[in-house]
């Protein structure tokens, strides 16, 4: 059976990027595949984030992963600072990343770009390590991700042939990521043209908006002059980003989605497309509230845990052996 490992950071308030682009596959491997599903918590602190906050947006990221459709008696959810060996595994597999490819990353430029040197945490450069730790400790398979975390498993391709080459076939599983063919770049409706992100919050919509607060920015959304409902990304980045986004919530093609708008007036056009958005964030917001109320969100973190603890702590062990590290257990 194949392992499906993926996690989001809790550093804001999920954006419909973060839902189309991941959160809203994750249930579909459930049935099939053996699911791992985490709250990138380690992850979250690479840029300064206030405690109060950060642990609020775990639990609310606990809560989106149920409300999604995750089954806990299905997929294992956990939070990544409380199986201990992501850190573990981190510190050895640091040794095998390097400054140069690590300082080619495209996140790490983005979110280093405005910043001093002197003020640039460690943690951020080698974001890509943990990445990697927490996807060969469950000897994923697949890595369902939006299209910019795409670079961060080609690294951890990388580090697991290395470190395969170095100590044998079978020290660490090789993992392939999977992105949707649509909706895995979901652009801002402020800027078509940068990606939408919850860190950058102009031009966002927001898990937990209000449905009015959601209409109203679909219908504000930026458009063009032209007035034909075409996908066409470079020169119709609006109109395209908010057929991609009806495509994905409807789990259609984009040709489809071009088929059904032809001829239509944007404004109306924007309007289908709130509607289509409301009609899925209603019933996941209502969940999501639920869920916060009861607070069966805790059991299934604490569960979860351990459940990935058992896995986790024998993949760290093999490593740990493969590397050279003595085994005070093993007579
Ligand atoms: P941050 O702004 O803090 O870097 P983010 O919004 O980019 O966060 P992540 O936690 O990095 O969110 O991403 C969670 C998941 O959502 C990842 O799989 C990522 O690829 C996906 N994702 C993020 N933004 C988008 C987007 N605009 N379109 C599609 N998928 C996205
Ligand atoms: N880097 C990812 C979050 C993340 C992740 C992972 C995703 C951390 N570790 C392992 C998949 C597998 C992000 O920024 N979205």
């Amino acid at each position: 059976m194949a392992r499906i490992l993926s996690g989001i950071k809790p550093t804001g308030n999920l954006t419909l990027g973060n839902y189309i682009g991941a959160l809203k596959h994750f249930k579909d491997f459930q049935e099939t595949g053996e699911v791992f599903i985490f709250i990138a918590d380690l992850h979250a602190l690479t840029l300064p984030i206030d405690p109060t906050f950060l642990r609020n947006n775990s639990r609310d990221l606990a809560a989106f992963y149920l409300a999604s459709g995750l089954d806990p008696k299905k997929a294992t959810i956990f939070t990544q600072s409380s199986v201990p060996e992501h850190a573990e595994l981190n510190a050895i597999l640091q040794n095998y990343l390097y400054m140069g490819e690590l300082s080619r990353m495209t996140q790490f430029k983005e979110k280093s770009q405005h910043m001093k040197d002197s003020a640039i945490g460690l943690g951020l450069f080698a974001y890509p390590v943990l990445m990697a730790a927490d996807i060969v400790l469950y000897d994923a398979d697949i890595v369902p991700v939006g299209e910019d975390q795409v670079q961060h498993v080609e690294i951890t391709r990388d580090l697991v042939n290395r470190m395969n080459k170095r100590y044998g076939e079978g020290t660490l599983v090789l993992p392939n990521y999977k992105i949707n063919k649509v909706g895995a770049r979901i652009m801002s409706l402020s800027n078509p043209t940068v990606k939408m992100s919850k860190s950058d919050p102009k031009g966002d919509i927001f898990l937990l908006d209000s449905m009015d607060v959601v209409r109203k920015k679909i219908m504000s959304a930026v458009t063009d002059m032209d007035a034909t409902v075409r996908y066409d990304k470079e020169n119709k980045p609006g109109i395209s980003n908010l057929l991609t986004i009806y495509a994905a919530i409807k789990e259609i093609s984009i040709e489809e989605a071009e088929a059904k708008f032809a001829g239509y007036r944007y404004g109306d056009f924007k309007r289908e497309v709130a509607d289509a958005v409301i009609a899925e964030l209603e019933p996941f917001q209502k969940r999501y509230f639920e869920i916060i109320e009861s607070k069966e969100y805790l059991p299934v973190l604490q569960e979860g845990a351990k459940r990935a603890k058992e896995i986790a702590s024998k993949t760290l062990k093999r490593v740990q052996n493969a590397v050279g590290l003595l085994d005070i257990d093993d007579d």
